[in-house]
Formats: structure tokens, C-alpha cells, sequence
């Protein structure tokens, strides 16, 4: 058999994007309730009020006004605050993951949740919620992977810190780490700091105003500092843990032989490589700290920074796996697809999703190649998946043969990464194991889930569950473990 015996089969998901309740049970703000809903045409909006109170709202991915602080609009719709509403389901989803035979599941937890504004006051009903998940998860045997912080902050964070871009915030993140590592100490052994921490650059995620690199590399060098400290807090409180970082991996190939195209795609790859240098490896790679010089970007680091950095290396590597995208210096003769933070160079040899992204289940076993001859260390792919459009038949069926199509031809790229290629692969966690909203675009409509759920764009539907084709077809895959596909 190639996959290992003990071989985490699962699916992942984030709070904010299924759990809803975003101000059940003493819950605080987050960044993402004030982000609104949107679809391909549509950006989603971040809605504030000024210094001078003023109401207004700019994309997502922008900066805001100095002082702005976020503020939930009644004219708009927001999809975090009830999603696809885990908050109530949470107990007959995981029986449908269990069910399906998951031995994992990959949720976050909400920091607004455990710590109402993020700083060192917690709200115990929050931590009951995530150990009612986790308690549910063991009843099954399934293994709880965390991610502790995905794509959001709370908003007293953003509002009255400017977010990561203050120091302030590593004591903050560390004092949330402690509570639950201390909380769930025995129950849960999987944890990845920063979800697709090579991404976190905006408001929405990491709460800071400007969009200047300068801003976005300090606040980074924040998050490695947190996540550094955090694994070695976690590892003091229970040696057994398993500690990852995130990576979102876009593997850029030369769109020619010409030299130019080889080294343009090198630099591509830098950006995300950059990120799992800092963490696995423990220090700034060369290359990075040219760039910063280059571009008159200036680290204020504390003394210690380094030396943390260099010891708070992570156990595995997490990370998620959608696409890959082709490089080149000749951009006037290429396509543009869809992608989603930046616009995407076409790859003539792929298809891609209604959302353009390229489809290239090569590209995750030469993802997962690339990663583990650069860093060997285990790797855990925690994100993949097909975001498409679900007919639902007049009989209610929903028939995703291009879902089915989609996973079996990446589960067998894994398994001869596994097989020919030798990589240590822990386990695989799909996107979107139930249908949730898309980060990208806030709608419902682009769904990855093997359970559909009956919700719209503009939050309307009874939120019932229903199984689509792809659930026997995964549950058939992890009982033969991954030997049907
Ligand atoms: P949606 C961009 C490119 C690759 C992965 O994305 C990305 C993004 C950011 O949107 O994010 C991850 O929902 C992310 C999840 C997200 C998932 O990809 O835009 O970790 O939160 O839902 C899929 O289709």
C-alpha cells in the first residue's frame, strides 16, 4: 500500500467562513464580519467609519484610512455572520465527516471567539464551543488538526493597535496560543500557526491600515516572532505536539526554456519559498534581505528576534495546494487567468476552474518534491480542492463527477509522490469539506464541499445538508485508503 497506514484522511475548513454565531455565546468582533459578500464581478467591501465618523468602504485587499475603525453596515450582507452556520450544526457535520470515515478534521479557531477583543480577557463559553468540536471529533476517533488563527484578527485588535503592525500583538497571540494549548493539551496534537501566512497582508487579515510593504514585511516579521514563540510554548507544554506552519503553494513554472523565464519563475517561487525558509529553516533567506535593502524596507526587529526565529522551527509543513501558474519576462504575449489576490499568467498546456484557476494535478506532486527535497521535514497537504458551480436535480441529487474527476487525479499525483518519489506525506485535508463561503469572493456559489448546503449569495436557505455524489466516492477512497480512486 503506498499510503502510510496511519494516513490523515479529512477535510478542512475555517471559522469564519462556516461557523456563523459571530456574536453567539460572547464572541467578539473579527475583522471578517465587516468584510461583505461579492461573486466573480463583485469585490467584496470593507465597511468603516472614518476618524470623523463617516461611514465609506473600499475592496478588501485595500488600505484604509489612518484610525479608521471597521463597523458592520445594516444595509449590507455579511456572509461570516451566519455562514453555512456550524455553530448549530457542528454535531451532525461531524457525524457526516465520520460517516464519510474522516481520521481528521482541520478547523481554526476564532481568536474574537476564546478572546472577545484579543487581548487577555477569555470567554469561556468560546473555548466550551471548540472542546464541545473536539470532544465530538475523538467520540468518532477523529483527530482534531487546528489552525489557530485563519485569515482574521479581532477587530479591537485592528481598531485600537493597527493590528500586526504592532509589537504589542505577539503577547496577545502568545496569551491566546497559551489558553489553548493549555485548554485542549491533551485532546488535540496537530496545530498550525498562521494560515497561508504568505498572504497575510491586508486589513481583512492581519488588521493593518497601509497596504505599503513596509507595513505588510514588519507586521510579517511579527507573525514569524508569534509563531515562533508559540512553538516553543506549545512544545513546553506538551512535548508531543505537532506544530506546522501554512503556506499557500503556488508552484510558478519558466512558460519557456529561455533562461530569462527560468530565473523569472525563481523569483516567483521566492515569494512563497521566502515564508517556509523563515519557519523551517529558522532565518531570513539571502535573497530576501537583498530585496529589503533594494527596495528601502527596514525590519525594526528586538534583540532575541533571531535567535527566537531560529528555535521556534515548525514539525511539518502545511499547505495548500489549488494551482499552479507559468512565469515569464515576455508578458505581451501572454493570457491572464482568474487567480485570485493577483491576476495569473496562462499556462497553455491547462484548464481552468470558472474562477480561472488552473487545474494540475502534476503540480501537487512536484509541489510536494519541491518542498520536502528543500526543507525534509513532513508535510501535510491541508488544502485542495475543485470551487465549482453544484446543479442540485429535480430529485435533489447533486451529480460532481468534476469534483470526483478533480480529487482522484491529485490523490494519485500524492500517492506517486509517496511511491516513486519518496516524500513523507501525513495526510489530506480538502477545502471546503462542507460547503462554506469562498474568501476570495464571499459567495456560496462557488462550492467545494462533498456535502452541499442549501444557502445562497445573499444568505437565504433552510441550511440543510445533503450529500452530493463525491461523498461515497471519498468514503470509498479512505476506507480503501487511496487505493480506489
Ligand atoms: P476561495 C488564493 C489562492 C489560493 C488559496 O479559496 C487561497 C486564496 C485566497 O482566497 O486561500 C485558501 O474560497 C484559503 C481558504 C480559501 C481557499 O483557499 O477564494 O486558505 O480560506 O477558502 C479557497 O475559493
Amino acid at each position: 500500500m503506498s499510503f502510510p497506514e496511519n494516513f490523515l484522511w479529512g477535510g478542512a475548513t475555517a471559522a469564519n467562513q462556516y461557523e456563523g454565531g459571530y456574536l453567539s455565546g460572547g464572541k467578539g468582533l473579527s475583522t471578517l464580519d465587516a468584510i461583505t459578500g461579492g461573486d466573480k464581478d463583485t469585490p467584496r467591501m470593507i465597511t468603516f467609519k472614518t476618524k470623523e465618523g463617516e461611514v465609506s468602504q473600499v475592496k478588501a485587499n485595500q488600505s484604509l484610512p489612518e484610525g479608521a475603525l471597521g463597523y458592520i453596515d445594516s444595509e449590507q450582507y455579511y456572509p461570516s455572520h451566519v455562514a453555512t452556520d456550524f455553530y448549530h450544526h457542528y454535531k451532525e457535520d461531524i457525524a457526516l465527516f465520520a460517516e464519510m470515515g474522516f481520521k481528521c478534521f482541520r478547523f481554526s479557531m476564532s481568536w474574537a471567539r476564546i478572546c472577545p477583543q484579543g487581548t487577555e480577557e477569555v470567554n469561556e463559553e468560546g473555548l466550551q464551543f471548540y472542546e464541545n468540536i473536539i470532544d465530538e471529533c475523538l467520540k468518532y476517533g477523529i483527530e482534531p488538526v487546528v489552525t489557530i488563527n485563519h485569515f482574521d484578527i479581532p477587530m479591537y485588535l485592528a481598531d485600537e493597535y493597527d493590528g500586526w503592525s504592532n509589537r504589542k500583538v505577539i503577547d496577545y497571540f502568545v496569551f491566546f496560543c497559551e489558553t489553548i494549548f493549555n485548554r485542549y493539551k491533551d485532546k488535540v496534537k496537530y496545530w498550525m500557526t498562521f494560515n497561508e501566512i504568505n498572504f497575510l497582508r491586508s486589513w481583512t487579515q492581519i488588521g493593518i491600515h497601509s497596504s505599503e510593504p513596509q507595513s505588510k514585511y514588519q507586521a510579517a516579521h511579527h507573525l514569524f516572532v508569534a509563531s515562533a514563540k508559540a512553538v516553543e510554548l506549545g512544545h513546553s507544554i506538551n512535548p508531543n505536539f505537532q506544530i506546522g506552519m501554512m503556506v499557500a503553494y503556488i508552484p510558478s513554472y519558466p512558460m519557456t526554456s529561455k533562461p530569462e523565464d527560468v530565473f523569472a519563475a525563481i523569483e516567483y517561487n521566492r515569494q512563497h519559498e521566502f515564508y517556509m525558509d523563515v519557519q523551517v529553516k529558522g532565518y531570513y533567506p539571502a535573497h530576501q534581505l537583498k530585496k529589503f535593502e533594494r527596495e528601502g524596507i527596514t525590519i525594526a526587529k528586538e534583540a532575541g528576534d533571531d535567535e527566537l526565529i531560529a528555535k521556534g522551527t515548525v514539525d511539518f509543513i502545511g499547505f495548500s495546494y489549488y494551482m499552479s501558474t507559468a512565469s515569464t519576462v515576455n508578458l505581451e504575449n501572454v493570457k491572464y487567468i482568474g487567480g485570485n489576490q493577483v491576476p495569473a499568467v496562462k499556462n497553455p498546456y491547462l484548464t481552468e476552474s470558472e474562477w480561472g484557476w488552473a487545474v494540475d494535478p502534476l503540480g501537487l506532486r512536484i509541489s510536494l518534491v519541491q518542498i520536502y527535497e528543500r526543507y525534509h521535514i513532513p508535510l501535510f497537504v491541508v488544502e485542495n480542492g475543485f470551487g465549482a458551480v453544484d446543479e442540485v436535480t429535480e430529485n435533489g441529487e447533486i451529480i460532481d463527477d468534476y469534483r470526483i474527476d478533480y480529487f482522484s487525479k491529485h490523490i494519485q499525483c500524492m500517492k506517486d509522490a509517496i511511491e516513486l518519489d519518496g516524500v513523507d506525506l501525513i495526510g489530506y485535508t480538502p477545502w471546503g469539506c462542507i460547503d462554506i463561503v469562498s474568501a476570495g469572493t464571499g459567495e456560496m456559489k462557488k462550492r467545494y464541499g462533498f456535502i452541499h448546503v442549501d444557502m445562497d449569495d445573499q444568505g437565504n436557505g433552510t441550511l440543510k445538508r445533503t450529500k452530493k455524489k463525491s461523498f461515497d466516492w471519498y468514503k470509498e477512497v479512505i476506507a480503501t485508503n487511496g487505493e480506489q480512486l
